[in-house]
């Protein structure tokens, strides 16, 4: 089983996550914030990585710090969990509609961090959160697991939708990639034989 587990604690946030990538998305996550839970649920519900996740950030000044260090450990779990990445697909991609809306994700575990996130938002807000705070979740999490990660939003006109639908689709395609390729699994998925 791929699974790890860590505890980061800064000033800001103390967070304990327990990644299983061969998992069946099982989770329990709590980060104080409603819409980032809902958010981590479907990452988890979609990816089949099971998630337990336990943030308590200072939300008394924004919900940043929580945001943005949530992400880090979730990606450095998952990069835990990776290991060599022996076996890995690698590449992963998936389209998710949500009614209206139209998003894209794109991921390389490379090994190289590269975040690109495109997305407008209608409104500032989506619940209690800002919507600028997904530009650094993603940012974040790309960097953490050290892996190219392109995420677009195509269309749409709900924020709810524009979020829940990009969430969905890393999802998607981070199972993809992290799934082991049967006719590849003893070998690095690389010719340059490391990951
Ligand atoms: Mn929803």
């Amino acid at each position: 089983m791929r699974k790890a587990q860590l505890e980061r604690n800064t000033k800001e946030t103390k967070i304990k996550v327990e990644v299983n990538l061969d998992g069946t998305g099982k989770y329990k996550v709590s980060t104080g914030i409603g819409f980032l839970n809902h958010m981590i649920e479907q990452l988890s519900h979609h990816s089949l990585i099971d998630i337990d996740l336990e943030t308590k950030g200072d939300l008394h000044i924004d919900f940043h710090h929580t945001t943005e260090d949530t992400a880090i450990a979730i990606g450095e779990a998952i990069k835990q969990a990776l290991g060599d990445k022996k076996g890995i697909t690698r590449f992963g991609h998936s389209y998710i509609p949500m009614d209206e809306t139209l998003s894209r994700c794109i991921i390389d575990l490379s090994g190289r961090a590269y975040p690109v996130f495109n997305c407008e938002f209608k409104r500032d807000k989506v619940g209690e959160m800002d919507c600028e705070l997904f530009r650094e979740f993603f940012h974040a999490i790309a960097q953490a697991i050290s892996c190219n990660l392109h995420i677009e939003n195509l269309y749409g006109v709900n924020n709810h939708h524009i979020i829940e639908s990009c969430f969905k689709a890393l999802a998607r395609a981070l199972r993809q990639a992290i799934t082991i390729d049967e006719r590849k699994k003893d070998a690095i998925n690389s010719t340059k034989g490391i990951l």
